[in-house]
């Protein structure tokens, strides 16, 4: 009993001396946690903890159970939580060029997302770092197209329909095209179709997939109209007290995981359109009359959006070559 007792003070002391240097970091993600996302960003948690032998241990907390999506930013910035993943494109009212990635029909395969991200970087980090956020990498969702609970032929078939929108860019989209969004995080989605609160959305393949969309909607167009990003940020004073080792072992996991992630969107994308198949949706292209109504409105949107992001903008548009 005596040698036990004093055994387990030597084991709680060693523990105390441990978590005094140890730093512990919740990291607050919105989507599923079995998003591939999400699941890299744990990937990416372990390794830092194990690159630091355990002195910056991360903790990542997915589905919005920290903080929910639309709260994420603000909690990353204020401290309230050191490290989180956001869409960038959600932040427009902060900056015009969070929206980039969401501008209809400028980049729309892997490739051109790519080249756009690489464009945009720069000002993306100079953004962050005017609101107190170190950058540390950003993974794209596959190609956008437009879930509806019956077929869209024509604006008649769409009009007044509910429509699930993630950021301005998707609200104004559905506005032009004469529906009427609300805006409904990731994780509320399953129930804002049960209930008839949304009847319609534009988003990615993966994320009808991870809600099983399919037991609330029939069709599915492929309309490839931009690839939005996640980011994920770290608030600048907790990056700024870590050691130059630590640091170098967050910018390397996060390298790695980045990486990882890009092609990991790739290689899912048309799987999850083929899951939509297997469980009895109509997946198909629009029709050519839909079509150009989306690029009409497209268009509208884009020069709306270069005309808020001003010479910055045009500036991210010209070194991606468009
Ligand atoms: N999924 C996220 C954002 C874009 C996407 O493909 C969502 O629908 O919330």
């Amino acid at each position: 009993m005596k040698t036990f007792t004093k055994l387990a003070g030597s084991a709680a002391l060693l523990l105390a001396a441990t978590t005094a240097q140890a730093e512990k970091w919740d990291m607050a993600l919105a989507y599923s946690a079995t998003n591939y996302h999400s699941e890299i960003a744990a990937e990416f948690a372990a390794a830092v903890t194990d690159a630091t032998g355990g002195d910056l241990e991360i903790v990542t907390h997915p589905g919005g159970s920290l903080f929910g999506g639309s709260e994420i930013f603000g909690a990353v910035r204020k401290g309230l939580a050191p490290i989180g993943e956001r869409l960038i494109s959600a932040l427009g009212n902060d900056n015009a060029l969070f929206e980039v990635d969401s501008v209809p029909f400028l980049a729309t395969g892997f490739a051109d997302s790519k080249k756009l991200y690489e464009a945009s970087k720069p000002a993306l980090i100079e953004a962050l770092e005017e609101s107190r956020l170190h950058f540390l990498y950003s993974c794209p969702w596959p190609p956008q197209g437009f879930y509806s609970i019956k077929s869209a032929n024509s604006l008649d078939d769409v009009a007044g329909m509910k429509f699930r929108a993630y950021n301005a860019t998707t609200s104004k989209m559905a506005e032009g095209l004469g529906m009427l969004p609300t805006k409904i995080e990731a994780a509320e989605l399953s129930q804002a179709f049960a209930t008839g609160v949304a009847q319609s959305m534009i988003s990615s393949g993966s994320t009808g997939y991870d809600r099983k969309l399919w037991e609330h909607v029939s069709h599915y167009y492929d309309v490839k109209a931009w690839l939005p990003r996640n980011m994920v940020i770290v608030n600048g004073k907790a990056w700024s007290r870590l050691s130059d080792d630590n640091k170098a072992a967050l910018t390397a996991a996060a390298g790695d995981a980045e990486a990882k992630c890009w092609a990991k969107a790739e290689e899912l994308d048309s799987w999850y359109i083929e899951q939509f198949e297997a469980n009895g949706m109509t997946v198909e292209t629009l029709n050519p009359e839909m079509q150009a109504e989306f690029e009409r409105v497209g268009a509208e949107l884009k020069a709306a959006w270069l005309e808020r992001a001003g010479d910055a903008g045009q500036a991210v548009l010209d070194a991606y070559g468009n």
